[in-house]
């Protein structure tokens, strides 16, 4: 059975499991016990990757290769076959995900980091805090507070041209659910992890296409 190893408020790690879960395939899950302790990670992949998600198939152990890469994705997407990245999509599909995983997720995981006291356990808060501070300063939680409404707004703007996508086809590329589907859902769902936020009130039909997203099945198995 294939297992993925997250953490459950990571916009990353929630794109693999809804893909996962739209797979129909039985499938366990595998908490990191701490957010600063990777062990488990690195000991998998043979010391090479320190990252989530990864997820273990048999001998198979898949992890991201670069910054921008979807092998963990398009790994599943081969074995369970499900039309996630058709060629003729693969452009555009890359351009977007980029978009996705640096515009959207940049902001998306801010706003929801503001609340990261009412998500992550006491013994872990002084790790997810210095791994915060290390990379974006001292005091950056408290920032990212004081422009929580400028960041809100600029979510929204960010998110118009998926509403605009939307407004003509129930997915973003299309009449079928696309790799940039989950990858933008997996964003959403970090950015409204801790349950103090809704999706732009403007935006309809990312909030239809979010119910739709959260229930989808793959034809293949239901
Ligand atoms: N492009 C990667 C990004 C994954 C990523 O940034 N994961 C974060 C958690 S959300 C992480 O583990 N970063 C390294 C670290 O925290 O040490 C992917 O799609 O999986």
């Amino acid at each position: 059975m294939i297992e993925l190893i997250q953490f459950p408020w990571s916009p990353f790690c929630i794109a693999q499991r809804r893909i996962l879960e739209f797979s129909g395939q039985r499938f366990k899950i595998t908490n990191l016990p701490r957010t600063g302790d990777r062990a488990l990670v690195w000991k998998l992949t043979k010391e090479r990757y320190y990252g989530v998600p990864i997820i273990r198939d048999g001998r198979n152990v898949v992890f991201e290769t670069g910054e921008d890469t979807q092998d963990i994705a398009k790994y599943l997407d081969w074995k369970f076959q499900l039309g996630l990245f058709p060629a003729e999509l693969e452009g555009v599909q890359s351009v977007l995900w980029r978009y996705i995983e640096n515009e959207i997720e940049g902001l998306g995981f801010k706003l929801n980091d503001v609340y990261f006291r009412e998500f992550v356990t006491k013994a872990d808060q002084l790790p997810f805090i210095r791994h915060k501070e290390r990379k974006f300063g001292r005091g950056c939680i408290d920032q990212w507070q004081a422009q929580q409404k400028d960041m809100l707004k600029q979510l929204a703007a960010r998110l118009l041209p998926f509403e605009q996508m939307l407004a003509h086809q129930p997915f973003l590329l299309g009449d079928k659910p696309r790799f940039v589907d989950f990858d933008l859902y997996g964003m959403l769902e970090n950015f409204l992890y801790s349950g103090r936020y809704k999706l732009p009130a403007a935006h309809k039909q990312i909030q239809r296409w979010h119910r739709r997203m959260t229930i989808l099945k793959s034809k293949k198995t239901s």
